[in-house]
């Protein structure tokens, strides 16, 4: 029988965040992000190899254009000598339409999966290093809990891991908000965001939001991270109006999700936002207040769907 690895890996969100690159090949990024993995939200993949002349991929169910992973694979192959083509094929449960992004559970998964087809050491951080090749944020979901990508400064040094491996009671309620705007991608949207003429102070002031990041997790201190979080997305988002061609993924619901949130938090409840390459904003709160909060979002925004998510688990073979 033809040997088959599955794996499954969830997706994860930045509390700091990943927008901008040194080496565009090799997604060596311009800053340290810190993310935590998502329990809701995964990406299951399972790899064998084929006789076909080419790499193929299924997502869910359908037949999908293969070049994006193939390069990928040749990563593996230039790594570890050639290989058949192989056929891949994945299960995204990652609401992809309203805008979350898939690419880190699935590349983290794929890593995995191949890891496993090859018989490659179990080496997480050797995984998270090939899985950044795929997507930057995937070098993240090789873990759970609270992940640090250190920045480094090339294809050895650039790698995640684990930071704080512990449920700290956060939870992020996400507010899907579709959007009727072209998607600008992640790698163009950091490139144009790279131009802004305040990008280097974001830069410079995301190094110490890591530091004060990481303090206010091991003191499971929510409203510190949910404060530096927000503080740390929306000057993000400031640098694509900034840039010298001006985007923005906000659209008028975005901002009024925002407000609301801003809001809650004047109110005394314990509510932030972060929002990535997207429309989508997720609520950060902890799990006492979640289901008072959850509320208060569904009345006010009666057409949104939310979705309440809390700290993942780390790939693992299924
Ligand atoms: C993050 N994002 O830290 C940031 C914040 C979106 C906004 O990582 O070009 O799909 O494949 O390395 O990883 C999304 O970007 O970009 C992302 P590539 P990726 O989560």
């Amino acid at each position: 029988m033809t040997k088959q690895v599955t794996a499954r890996a969830h997706t994860n969100i930045a509390l700091i965040k990943y927008w901008g690159k040194e080496n565009v090949a090799l997604n060596i990024p311009t800053t340290s992000s810190l993310s935590m993995t998502l329990d809701q939200f995964y990406t299951t993949t399972t790899v064998e190899f084929t006789d076909k002349a080419t790499d193929e991929l299924i997502l869910n169910s359908v037949s999908t254009d293969s070049t994006r992973i193939s390069k990928f694979l040749d990563c593996f192959r230039e790594k570890h000598g050639d290989f058949p083509k192989v056929l891949v094929t994945s299960e995204n449960h990652v609401p992809t339409a309203a805008g979350l992004a898939s690419s880190a559970s699935s590349f983290s998964a794929l890593t995995g999966a191949m890891f496993g087809l090859l018989d490659l050491p179990q080496d997480t951080q050797e995984m998270s290093r090939m899985a950044r090749k795929g997507s930057g944020s995937a070098s993240r979901s090789i873990f759970g809990n609270f992940a640090v990508w250190n920045k480094g400064n090339d294809d050895e040094s650039s790698f995640a891991e684990s930071f704080y491996d512990d449920d700290i009671h956060l939870t992020m309620i996400v507010a899907e908000i579709s959007s009727a705007q072209k998607k600008m991608s992640s790698t163009k949207g950091m490139q144009l965001a790279q131009t802004a003429p305040t990008y280097p102070e974001w830069v410079r002031k995301s190094a110490d939001q890591l530091e004060q990041m990481k303090a206010a997790i091991v003191a499971k201190d929510i409203e510190k991270i949910g404060l530096i979080a927000q503080d740390n997305a929306l000057g993000m988002h400031e640098q694509n109006r900034r840039s010298l061609e001006p985007f923005d993924y906000f659209t008028t619901q975005t901002i009024e999700v925002v407000e609301f949130a801003k809001q809650c938090y004047r109110e005394g409840l314990l509510a932030f936002v972060t929002i990535d390459a997207g429309p989508n904003v997720k609520i950060i709160t902890d799990k006492a207040t979640e289901q008072k909060l959850l509320q208060k979002f569904r009345s006010n925004f009666p057409d949104l769907t939310f979705e309440v998510a809390h700290a993942g688990e780390c790939l693992r073979y299924v």
